[in-house]
């Protein structure tokens, strides 16, 4: 049931006494290319457009537990998976080629990245090895502007170390599951089903709003988890195939064909559908309660779903005939290899307001962008700048940004490169020169280098550098 933990904690029972002996060594040579790093990067941040457009307005934040974007627009029998996201993306400004890079702290890692735009760590995971370290974190940052910021996920406080990890990042208050109220008829999954989530956070939201002028929030969804197999919970939605036929008597005929039903994939598009469902509801409501007026709503999705690469094949090339997949050598095969697989692991990320529909913040982003680059698009937008944040503002970045895999993988509008086989995929008719994949490489491995060594070695603390100093 839970994917992540496992490997988590296998990875973490080797390595628990490896942060102190990781940060026991290599102190120096970490400072030094720290500071090598730095030295290049602005004091102040590079404006644009978008700069401080948002100031001032209350934020939601979704953490959308493995929504991905290939199943945006995707449709069975003309009824949307997923209307909800399909309306903010038409509405809002939706960054389409967006990436998770997360390591085996799944959504913790996406929650570090999104929040410091630093990279999950080598070995463990930050949330629950390196939980006591300076981060620049975007609630941080918000608290100095006086907002309320606070996170909400029904689920154990303790589960990737969130109680601690959140008061860290700066959340002024986790509401964990201890807040609300979970009743075995409104689980699903791991726990409280989100529509319920929803519901009981919408009546602390309202006690929040009266008392505090600004405040941001973070809502962390929980239903849509693999394995996705509370399939009767979900609600009707068919991922089968249906045509109607007319004979030649004139009879009409309704055949279905089973395509994806019974499989991960189908049932992670219900089990989806359902999610989304809970989103709809959940901006209804905020609307209702006025709480959409001088909101700014952005939704990530955490990670990819780890599907079958067998069942997008059947997606992709279903052969109604047989009940099968069609052959390699048909030529309406679809091919849908290991590359395909990577950049089908793209996840949504929205920024919507309620009045955003048809107005100059209304585009799709096709620039390839990763969680890293989050807080500085964000916080250009609502007027902060941290200096050692590792990603960028996609807007200052356009056309030749670099999103980093923490396997050493990475993707550009050009190349997704695999480190592992050491070969890539183009995505361009240009020509790819050995230099730039020599270069992408290089500031890939960098990029790593230093993220892991800021988490590390602690390399933010300021007071724990000036000690070292003396
Ligand atoms: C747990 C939930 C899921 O509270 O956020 O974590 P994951 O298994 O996706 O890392
Ligand atoms: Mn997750």
């Amino acid at each position: 049931m839970r994917f992540g933990i496992y490997v988590y904690q296998v990875n973490d029972l080797v390595t628990s006494i490896q942060p102190k002996i990781n940060a026991m060594f290599g102190y120096d040579r970490a400072k030094k290319s720290f500071d090598d790093y730095y030295v290049n990067v602005s004091d102040v941040a590079q404006t644009n457009q978008y700069t401080n457009i948002f100031e001032g307005k209350n934020v939601v934040v979704i953490h959308g537990e493995s929504m991905m974007t290939n199943a945006i627009g995707l449709q069975f029998n003309g009824v949307d998976v997923t209307p909800t996201l399909n309306r903010l993306s038409k509405e809002g400004m939706y960054f389409s080629n967006f990436y998770s890079e997360v390591s085996v702290g799944t959504s913790s890692d996406s929650e570090l990245t999104y929040n410091t735009s630093l990279m999950p760590t080598k070995s463990g995971t930050a949330f629950v090895s390196y939980s006591d370290r300076v981060f620049n974190s975007t609630p941080k940052y918000f608290n100095d502007k006086g907002y309320y910021t606070f996170s909400m996920h029904a689920n154990n406080a303790d589960f990737w170390n969130r109680r601690n990890m959140h008061a860290n990042l700066g959340y002024q208050r986790f509401y964990a599951k201890a807040d609300f109220k979970v009743e075995p008829e409104n689980t699903i999954g791991l726990g409280l089903s989100d529509k319920e989530f929803f519901k009981q956070s919408i009546k602390k939201l309202n006690t929040i709003n009266k008392k505090n002028e600004n405040w941001y929030g973070l809502f962390i969804m929980l239903s849509n988890h693999t394995p996705f197999s509370d399939v009767e919970k979900y609600g009707e939605f068919d991922v089968s195939l249906k045509e109607t036929v007319t004979h030649e008597d004139g009879t009409v005929e309704e055949v279905v064909y089973p395509y994806m039903e019974n499989t991960k994939l189908g049932n992670y598009f219900k089990s989806l559908h359902y999610a989304d469902q809970a989103l709809g509801e959940f901006i209804t409501m905020l609307d209702e309660n006025g709480l959409l007026e001088d909101t700014v709503f952005v939704l990530y999705g955490d990670h990819d779903a780890r599907l079958p690469k067998a069942d997008y094949r059947r997606l992709y090339n279903y052969d109604k005939e047989n009940d099968s997949v069609l052959d390699e050598s048909d030529p309406n095969y679809v091919i849908f290899d290991s590359y395909q697989y990577e950049l089908g692991r793209k996840v949504p990320f929205i920024i919507w307001t309620k009045d955003m529909a048809g107005s100059e913040l209304n585009m799709e982003i096709t620039d390839v962008m990763g969680m890293i680059d989050v807080q500085p698009t964000l916080g250009n937008m609502f007027g902060f700048y941290n200096k050692y944040a590792l990603g960028h503002d996609i807007f200052n970045i356009r056309g030749s940004n670099i999103v980093v895999f923490p396997n050493g993988n990475w993707v550009s509008d050009k190349v997704y490169y695999n480190s592992q086989k050491g070969e890539y995929l183009s995505l361009t008719p240009e020509a790819i020169s050995e230099e730039y994949i020599k270069n992408c490489t290089e500031y890939t491995n960098n990029l790593l280098d230093v993220s892991n060594n800021i988490i590390v070695f602690d390399l933010l603390n300021e007071d724990k550098y000036k000690e070292s100093v003396e």
